[in-house]
């Protein structure tokens, strides 16, 4: 009887491990669970630039129909300048790296869109559900097709308070694992930029400025009180140094921080304020965790009557230009 029983535990112990290594096939380039669209796979295999997009900005970020125009016309920008774009989403528990335009859609259009970060991913992919990826999550989908280059329009960071709320964005602790170089407009003064710098700094993530300043941009204006460590002028010196991360073998990422447009900086001032009104509401209102960003921004928008909006449209478009260009290069040096 025992040996009967033996032999059942080893029957059963054989099925598990069976099981365990077809969901880490599953987990795979181009399987049932990770979908790489043709066209990035197809410009990946040939060594051609690819940028990796987000899609958090669309199902959060944003409000309707702006969510569906921004995530079009970025990508059309992407094309303009000869890479190919690859927004990241999760599709009915599938993480997928480019999106068809009916999933875009989907994406934008369906209100049980979930905001899906690191912690997210295994809840999501198993109850099949979908949502936008943020920075986290994307830099992840972006690492494990072989996209070096990810454009948003802002990263998550340390919030205001955080020092005691302990509210650091899971994007700070991807930047310092995963090596991609994400290309952003800085960090919202909705956070603590001071904070959100040193905690860089400590995970090894490389920051610089794109451009001809060195200040460290707050998203809607082009100075904040801080510097970054360096600066890099145009998109060879930005190539070269994601290609210097990526030949050292640093598993740690890049952040590139590309000031806004001077004629599209929003007024400082008035947002500064509303910035300031929104972050007094969500605490006043208890609103915590993954919900903290998405309310503070819907409100933002609101109290500067779509002025932040516009804003950050603008800054998306000219940071998917420069990303672009970064990635053309990186190509090359690649090659
Ligand atoms: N900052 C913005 N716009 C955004 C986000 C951040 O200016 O849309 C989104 C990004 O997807 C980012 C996420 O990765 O919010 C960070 O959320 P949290 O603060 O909950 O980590
Ligand atoms: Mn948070």
């Amino acid at each position: 009887n025992l040996n009967r029983m033996r032999m059942l535990v080893r029957a059963c112990a054989l099925i598990l491990k069976r099981r365990i290594a077809t969901y880490q096939r599953k987990w795979c380039k181009n399987d049932i669970l990770f979908r790489v669209h043709p066209s990035v796979s197809q410009a990946l295999a040939e060594n051609k630039p690819v940028v990796a997009l987000e899609s958090t900005i669309i199902t959060h970020g944003m409000p309707y129909p702006h969510n569906l125009s921004t995530a079009k016309e970025v990508e059309a920008v992407v094309r303009a300048e000869g890479a190919t774009p690859a927004t990241v989403g999760v599709i009915e528990g599938e993480v997928h790296v480019g999106l068809s335009s009916e999933e875009l859609d989907h994406l934008a259009c369906c209100k049980s869109s979930l905001k899906v970060s690191r912690r997210d991913l295994p809840y999501v992919i198993s109850k099949a559900l979908s949502g936008g990826t943020t920075v986290s999550a994307t830099m992840i989908a972006a690492h494990k097709a072989g996209i070096p280059v990810f454009v948003t329009g802002g990263i998550g960071g340390v919030h205001r308070n955080g020092d005691n709320s302990l509210d650091i964005s899971a994007d700070l602790t991807e930047l310092g694992r995963t090596p991609i170089a994400v290309v952003c407009a800085g960090v919202k003064s909705i956070l603590d930029i001071g904070r959100t710098l040193e905690f860089l700094e400590t995970l090894g993530v490389c920051v610089a400025t794109y451009g001809t300043s060195n200040n460290f941009p707050a998203f809607f204006s082009r100075q904040s009180s801080f510097t970054s460590p360096y600066q890099v002028v145009n998109p060879e010196e930005a190539a070269g140094l994601i290609a210097s991360i990526l030949s050292l073998g640093l598993r740690s990422g890049v952040l590139i921080a590309v000031p806004v447009p001077e004629e599209h900086a929003a007024a400082g001032q008035q947002i500064e304020e509303a910035i300031r009104a929104a972050v007094t509401e969500a605490s006043a209102k208890s609103i915590t965790g993954k919900d903290a960003t998405p309310f503070i921004l819907q409100k933002v928008n609101v109290l500067t009557k779509g002025k932040s909006l516009q804003a950050n449209i603008a800054l998306i478009h000219n940071n998917a230009r420069v990303g672009s260009q970064i990635a053309c290069k990186l190509s090359k040096q690649m090659t």
